[in-house]
């Protein structure tokens, strides 16, 4: 083990700090060995029989060997995060573009083009460590920078307002949305009376349910979601002089999400689907990346926005403060051992760099203590910085001693200051210009418990959300509404969160109140209930595109299609389409009855991938049936292939239908003769002049992702 006063010295900026960081780790991993020892080194002699008296015999207490493998596999398991206790993470660095020299003084955000590693964490919120990837929840986008100056980590969500806007209410709002207490159900949903009892009781919360109602709870990969830092924070130059900063992380493969019914079939299906995803596309070597934006607001400004930068339940819409990009992020290493980085990192908001520092938002100071106090019950110890995933790359040295497994080994008989005992000279710290310099404020006001008014507009920004959705997208929300309160029990709950939705959009609250066996919304009694606080009479703007997620077009890199086929496949069409996907990026996989081969209508053999049993249609982005009346007719009569067609249309996702195989959509009354075709669905002949048009038809539709308004979704089976 490497001593912790010789790592990471600051030399390592001669050399690369990525790979620096990798070698730091690598003096702590092994790699397998074909010889075990005990936790002393002793050589064992067996692994299979625990030492007995006789071969019949009772086991002997001396057995040392047997009770040490006992006693580490009965503490294997430490304690799950609270929340974010699911998650997949990936070492990788941050590249700045964009040096901010004259906003903040961090030495990680000073030169162009210097790569600082990084370690990301992804997460869902509410699930236990062994729940689904893709339920309806927040996601998590936690980045520890492995900085010069101290490790700095941004941990944010995947949505860039919260539920609340004081830390005093976290607690209340996790016992609500967790399991109920008496029998801890549901597992990761929020679809259950106690959440949605707070919620109604939290007019606060109204912009944040919006989020949480729509797709951008359904993330089709981590690498297809943006990240924010949801607070306001602040940047320090050299100058002493500071900004408002909010942070945004955009993904270069585009924003996109899974369909609702989709989602809860992939839960099944592959609980695992958002974890593998990531492995799987940076072990082939498609290296997920984001860009680093900042909004950057001028202290003078503030007054003029519109919204307090303090309030969590808020955001600055882009339309009013761009975004300045500054770097981009670049994940290109798993990790070697979930437990060791996935499991022991721990982030901290708390964590941060000279030139960077917090704002007085309540939700934020409150985090800035709870961090640092649960890794002590989840990590045994105040030493967990001292982990190798947790270590920074800078020399670290205090005077704290001691604790749980403290690993650094102190010289020395001095652990105070000031002191003459230690080089021999006197040693003081004083306060002077060195070291992280809190930003001066001038403070002159009364203690008091109690909320800013500044707080209380708690619908304009909902609303303004709502109007900035297209059409689809409104109708997903609706949807999401009326499933989730149709499994709240309570009637009085159902119509409190509709009352409190008229404040939104009457024609939301409306809809959402249709199948949910209760009154009209009643704006007025949501306006009689405590902490209801009147709407301000206008959003800040009509809408805001940069909230909606639909897309003319992406890049179509790393998304996957399905081939459905059997024997007597016609071949030259599907070719051509394949070599154009897999030019564009996309991954394509042949999915049959059978694993094997495919005899082709020329008698040419096919490998097949997938089975349908093992890789449903859910698994893949979309679908392309080649023609041959023999295999399109074998498809039409497997139940299982016909599920496959009819569920990604239902899914809205591309098809590619060519020649008889046509028919599996016409069968179930999709109308494909009269113009025009539903969106997102190819259709073509086997014709040798068509080929490529029908893969550039194929690619442009994959970029736009899902076809969202497509006709008939409802009427077909699946
Ligand atoms: Fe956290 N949060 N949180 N949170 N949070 C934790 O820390 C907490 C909040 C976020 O991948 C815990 O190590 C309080 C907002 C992420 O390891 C805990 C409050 C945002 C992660 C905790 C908040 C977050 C956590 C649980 C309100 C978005 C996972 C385990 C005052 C900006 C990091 C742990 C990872 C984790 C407390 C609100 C993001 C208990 C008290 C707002 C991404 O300390």
């Amino acid at each position: 083990m490497a001593s912790s006063r010789t790592e990471g010295s600051r030399k390592s900026k001669a050399g690369d700090p990525v790979a620096n960081r990798q070698k730091q780790l690598e003096a702590f991993t092994q790699g397998p060995e074909n010889q075990l020892t005990t936790n002393q080194g002793v050589p064992l002699p067996d692994n299979h029989n625990s030492l007995k008296a006789g071969v019949r015999g009772p086991g002997l207490l001396e057995d040392f060997i047997l009770r040490e493998k006992l006693t580490h596999f009965d503490h294997e398991r430490i304690p799950e995060r609270v929340v974010y206790a699911r998650g997949a993470a990936a070492h990788g660095y941050f590249e700045l573009t964009r040096p901010l020299v004259e906003y903040t003084k961090a030495d990680f955000l000073q030169e162009h083009g210097s790569r600082t590693p990084v370690f990301v964490r992804f997460s869902t919120v509410i699930g236990a460590r062994g729940s689904a990837d893709t339920v309806r929840d927040v996601r998590g986008f936690a980045v520890k920078f492995y900085t010069r100056e101290g490790n700095y980590d941004l941990v944010g969500n995947n949505m860039p307002v919260f539920f609340i806007q004081d830390a005093m209410k976290f607690p209340d709002l996790v016992h609500a949305i967790k399991p109920e207490p008496h029998h801890d159900m549901p597992q990761a949903s929020s679809a259950h009376d106690t959440f949605w009892d707070f919620i109604s009781l939290m007019p606060e919360s109204a912009h944040m349910l919006m989020w949480l109602m729509s797709d951008r709870a359904l993330p089709r990969s981590y690498r297809m979601m943006e990240g924010f830092g949801v607070h306001t924070f602040r940047f320090v130059n050299a100058r002493g002089a500071s900004h408002f900063v909010k942070f945004h992380w955009r993904p270069k493969l585009g924003k996109h999400a899974l369909a609702w019914d989709e989602a809860q079939k992939i839960a099944g299906k592959d609980p695992d689907f958002h974890r593998r995803d990531l492995w799987e596309a940076i072990d082939r070597g498609d290296f997920p990346e984001w860009e680093l934006g900042v909004q950057l607001i001028e202290e003078e400004r503030v007054d003029k926005l519109g919204v307090d930068l303090l309030d969590a339940t808020k955001l600055v819409p882009e339309e009013i403060v761009p975004i300045t990009p500054v770097g981009r992020l670049v994940l290109n290493r798993n990790p070697d051992s979930y437990f060791a980085e996935a499991e022991q990192v721990a982030f901290n908001p708390g964590h941060i760099v000279p030139g960077i520092d917090f704002s007085n938002d309540p939700l934020l100071q409150g985090r800035l203590f709870s961090y640092l106090d649960t890794q002590i019950s989840r990590l045994g110890g105040p030493n967990f910085h001292e982990l190798p995933i947790n270590r920074g790359v800078c020399p670290m040295h205090n005077l704290q001693r001691g604790g749980m497994h403290r690993m650094t080994i102190a010289r020395g008989r001095v652990a105070y200051e000031p002191n003459t005992l230690g080089n021999g000279s006197e040693f003081r710290v004083d306060g002077g210009e060195q070291g992280f310099q809190s930003l001066e404020e001038a403070i002159e006001s009364p203690k008091i418990r109690r909320r800013s008014p500044s707080f209380d507009d708690h619908f304009s920004q909902a609303t303004l959300f709502w109007n900035s959705q297209s059409a689809a997208e409104k109708e997903h929300i609706i949807a999401a509404f009326q499933f989730e309160l149709s499994r709240v029990e309570t009637p009085a709950i159902r119509q409190r969160i509709v009352d409190n939705l008229a404040h939104v959009d009457a024609r939301l609250a409306r809809k959402v109140a249709e199948p949910l066996g209760i009154g009209p919304p009643d704006a007025r009694s949501a306006a009689g209930r405590a902490g209801f606080r009147e709407p301000r009479a206008k959003p800040l703007l009509e809408a805001a595109p940069s909230l909606s997620m639909e897309t003319n077009g992406t890049t179509i890199a790393t998304r996957k299609v399905a081939v459905l086929m059997a024997a007597g496949v016609e071949l030259g069409a599907f070719k051509v389409i394949q070599q154009a996907l897999v030019d564009a990026g996309a991954t394509v996989k042949v999915v049959a009855a059978h694993l094997g081969f495919i005899v082709s209508s020329s008698g040419q053999q096919v490998p097949i991938d997938h089975s349908f049993q093992t890789m449903p249609s859910v698994m893949f982005d979309a679908v392309l049936v080649p023609g041959g009346a023999a295999s399109a007719q074998a498809l039409m009569k497997d139940g299982e292939a016909v599920h496959f067609v009819l569920e990604a249309y239902k899914h809205c996702k591309p098809l590619c239908l060519i020649g008889e195989s046509v028919e599996i959509l016409r069968s179930v009354g999709v109308a494909l003769d009269d113009a025009p075709v539903p969106g997102g669905v190819i259709i073509g002949t086997n014709e040798p002049t068509t080929r490529v048009q029908l893969g550039q038809d194929l690619i442009a539709a994959i970029a736009r992702h899902r076809h969202w308004s497509r006709a008939m979704v409802e009427q077909v089976p699946a």
